[in-house]
């Protein structure tokens, strides 16, 4: 299935389900496991009629009370009744993997369920064996938390245990405590979860929020932000720096990859936040390597809440940063779109081209050199549900909303349970269109347009492995070009402009492989060529 000595994550191009939102198979109107096997011939069937994605990430599926949806785990080590069985995880990871296709799980290391075995333990009694596997502190002397720091949902991070009159500390929900990564008997617990899985079969993880599973010994308050105002955001008004990529982290990472390295070809994929240098920290070095890849999200925010424009400087810019920090023993790896985020369609929708500029996106993503992660429904162009008030779900309140827009179900066709459930869905579809049955044999559709991006990475060594070289542009055109030895280069060219702009390409014969606007596949290319508005295109090296 590999060439030999290369890691198969470094070519994947990986697929993200919401399990809740993929496909329900017993009409309960939530997605689970079977539903999602029932599905894989969608994301690769072997032919390039299917996605063609190599791996698949499944948000959490263990057991849990469901205050996060998932991300509050109360067993690492079995799965959710309402997705299945271990059984039906085992024939999953069976299925994708008689298709080809890697089985990614989500690892939540930060905190657990407070309904988890561990921290029911835990608050029992000051006494208790696993007191010390949470960070329970006293009052100050006024009653007041121990620290000014402020869960990432709101409000304090800190609850007040009456039982055992001490706080607990929760970076997110109060049902959601933070671990005591300081005990190495939690470390050591948390390690044989990932190896439970390893045995099973699970070919990797993406591990949520890792830049806080240390914190300060000492749990300092954090400094106030002097660029906050008020009206912003209040998570944003303390500077994290005692609670988030605390420089400890970077050496726990390293611990944690030495599981990974016990079973052959998996892959950690971290969750991170941060600048490019810090991002990059995650790697590790060449000697004692971190994560195998980092999540970069820069393409949809850089700092904290405000939205990347789609704008050829600040692309530039984006590709530039992470080029020159990761380390050479690995690559990037971005992401247009998640469960936490205001899908792409909308967020870039100010002028109303969300839609124009949802095409050029797969051409950004997978032009790149990166492991890309797609987002379910991205490929047709899902855009944010709008959730009336008596349906909305999501406790966190990082957005006004909450994140149920973008965690809507996935649209198969345009039937009142759109192919999605023969119930009622756990969130509103919204409208319709649009849907796979719709795009399914459209040549023009957006779909097919992913389609035949992923297959023409798969073919083209250049854009699958090769170098990346900038090649200037200009306010209107990001571009650069793919190259690898022994093969056709490929430029890659995004007009972010509403009108059409020229770009510049580094050869004199080349075609176009592939292009938003289809009819101009094919086409040759000299030293430069016009993109349509808001258009892109790949430029294929001619012998
Ligand atoms: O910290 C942030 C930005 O610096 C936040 O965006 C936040 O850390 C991020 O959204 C974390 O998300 C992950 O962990 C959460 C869970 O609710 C999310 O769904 C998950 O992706 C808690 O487990
Ligand atoms: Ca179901």
């Amino acid at each position: 299935m590999d060439a030999p000595g290369r890691e198969w994550w470094r070519d994947a191009v990986c697929y993200q389900i919401y399990p809740r939102s993929f496909q329900d198979s017993n009409g309960d109107g939530i997605g689970d496991l079977e539903g999602i096997i029932q599905r894989l011939d969608y994301l690769n069937d072997g032919t390039p009629h299917s996605l063609g994605i190599d791996a698949v990430w499944l948000s959490p599926t263990y057991p849990s009370p469901m205050a996060d949806f998932g991300y509050d785990v109360a067993d690492y080590c079995d799965v959710h009744p309402d997705f299945g069985t271990l059984e039906t995880m085992d024939r999953l990871i069976a299925e994708c993997h008689r298709r080809g296709i890697r089985v990614l799980l989500d690892w939540v290391p930060n905190h657990t369920s407070d309904q988890h075995p561990w921290f029911i333990e835990s608050r029992s009694s000051r006494e208790s064996p696993k007191r010390d596997w949470y960070i329970w502190r006293d009052p100050r002397p006024d009653g007041s938390p121990p620290n000014n720091w402020r869960s990432v949902f709101g409000g304090p991070a800190w609850t007040f245990d009456e039982r055992t009159g001490q706080y607990y500390l929760h970076s997110f929900l109060k049902e959601q405590p933070d671990l005591n990564w300081r005990n190495p008997e939690v470390e050591a617990a948390m390690l044989q979860t990932l190896r439970f899985w390893f045995e099973r079969g699970v070919d990797g993880f993406r591990i949520d929020v890792i830049g806080r599973i240390l914190k300060h010994p000492d749990l300092p308050d954090n400094p106030p932000n002097p660029e906050w105002r008020p009206g912003d955001r209040e998570r944003f008004s303390q500077l994290w720096i005692y609670n988030h990529n605390y420089p400890d982290v970077f050496e726990a990472v390293k611990r944690i990859r030495k599981v990974f390295d016990e079973y052959p070809g998996r892959v950690a994929v971290g969750e991170v936040f941060g600048t490019p240098e810090e991002i990059a920290r995650y790697y590790g070095d060449a000697d004692s390597p971190g994560l195998h890849l980092a999540f970069n999200f820069h393409f949809i925010h850089e700092r904290g809440h405000v939205i990347t424009p789609w704008e050829a400087p600040v692309l530039r810019r984006i590709i530039a940063n992470a080029e020159a920090t990761v380390p050479p023993f690995s690559q990037p790896c971005f992401a247009l779109n998640n469960h936490d985020r205001s899908r792409f369609v909308t967020r870039q929708n100010h002028d109303g081209h969300g839609l124009e500029r949802a095409r050029a996106a797969p051409l950004l993503l997978l032009g790149l050199r990166n492991t890309p992660f797609l987002y379910y429904g991205e490929e047709i162009g899902m855009a944010d549900v709008d959730i009336p008030p008596e349906r909305q779900q999501d406790p966190a309140r990082f957005r006004s909303v909450g994140r149920d827009p973008e965690r809507t179900p996935m649209q198969w066709d345009a039937s009142p349970g759109r192919g999605f459930t023969t119930g009622e869905p756990w969130l509103p579809f919204g409208p319709p269109s649009p849907n796979v049955a719709e795009q399914d044999g459209d040549p023009d559709s957006l779909l097919s347009l992913y389609r035949r991006a992923i297959w023409l990475r798969k073919e083209l060594p250049a854009l699958r492995a090769g170098s990346l070289t900038d090649l200037g542009g200009d306010d209107s055109v990001v571009s650069w070009w793919r190259q690898a030895p022994g093969a056709p280069g490929v430029a890659v060219a995004i007009n972010t402009a509403t009108v059409p702009a020229r770009a510049q390409l580094p050869f004199l014969r080349g075609r176009i492989v592939l292009c938003t606007a289809r009819a101009r596949e094919g086409e040759r290319a000299g030293g430069e060529i016009e993109l349509p508005p808001l258009g892109a295109a790949w430029i294929a090296e001619e012998a």
